[in-house]
């Protein structure tokens, strides 16, 4: 396996889970986020010849620009990018929610995976690549008041949109929804949660289908827990 994947918010968490076990299946990375510093001890745990680290914020196009072209001379190619980086809002329903927490999680759910996608989509059409995208299973149901579950409702359509915009090139486009997951995005960690390896395990499957198999959406949750 000589392909390259580009992992963002690969600091922590889910990322950081998928860089590992995408490290164990062969694959060269380049993983973004704002803390350098997480990257850069993630890189020496995985090998830093196989790895790439990008200091950026998802909000900005030109960093994530200058992050792809970094990797094509880094790698010569990119064959799948896993745009993950997002965060969560504020407490509060839609009359209470502190609007600048709004801001910014609207800014990176949505905008940046929009524009993480289009600073690689130019190196992902010569490879036929493979966008996989971290949306949520609140992006598939409704929760009381929560403008992050609209963020992900949005993620659900970009992924969708997407599929149909890149339609009859070779490439692939992979929801990846999540239900809880025991990871730093909680300040207290969840009960009956899933861990950040599960959904690593399902963006590696995804990733390892052969060509012809494009694995629309994988909606994993805990199972509940025993009454
Ligand atoms: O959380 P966490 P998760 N620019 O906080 C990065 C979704 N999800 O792994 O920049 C660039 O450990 C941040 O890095 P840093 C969730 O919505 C979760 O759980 O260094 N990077 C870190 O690497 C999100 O889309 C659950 O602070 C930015 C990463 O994003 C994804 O899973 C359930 C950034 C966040 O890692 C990963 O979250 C679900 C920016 N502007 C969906 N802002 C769950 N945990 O239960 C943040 O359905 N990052």
């Amino acid at each position: 396996n000589n392909r390259v994947l580009l992992i963002t918010g690969a600091s922590s968490g889910i990322g950081a889970a998928t860089a590992r076990a995408a490290s164990r299946e062969g694959y060269k990375l380049v993983l973004a986020a704002r803390s350098n510093e997480k990257l850069t001890a993630l890189s020496q745990e995985l090998g830093p010849e196989n790895v790439l680290t990008c200091e950026l914020d998802v909000t900005h196009l030109e960093q994530q620009q200058a992050m792809v072209e970094q990797a094509l001379e880094t790698f010569g190619r990119l064959d799948a990018i896993f745009a993950n980086a997002g965060r969560g809002g504020s407490p509060g329903g839609f009359s209470s929610a502190d609007h600048e927490a709004w801001r910014e999680m609207i800014l990176t759910n949505i905008y940046g995976v929009g524009l993480t996608i289009q600073a690689c989509l130019p190196a992902l059409k010569r490879s036929k690549g493979h966008v996989l995208l971290t949306g949520s299973a609140a992006g598939r149901t409704t929760i009381p008041g929560s403008m992050y579950s609209a963020t992900k409702w949005a993620v659900t359509g970009i992924g969708y949109n997407l599929r149909e915009e890149l339609r009859g090139t070779g490439m692939r486009v992979t929801l990846i929804e999540p239900g809880m997951v025991d990871t730093p995005f909680f300040d207290e960690p969840p009960e009956h949660a899933l861990e950040d390896r599960d959904i690593a395990n399902a963006v590696v499957y995804a990733l390892s289908q052969p060509a012809h198999v494009d694995v629309n959406e994988i909606l994993i949750r805990p199972t509940p827990p025993l009454e």
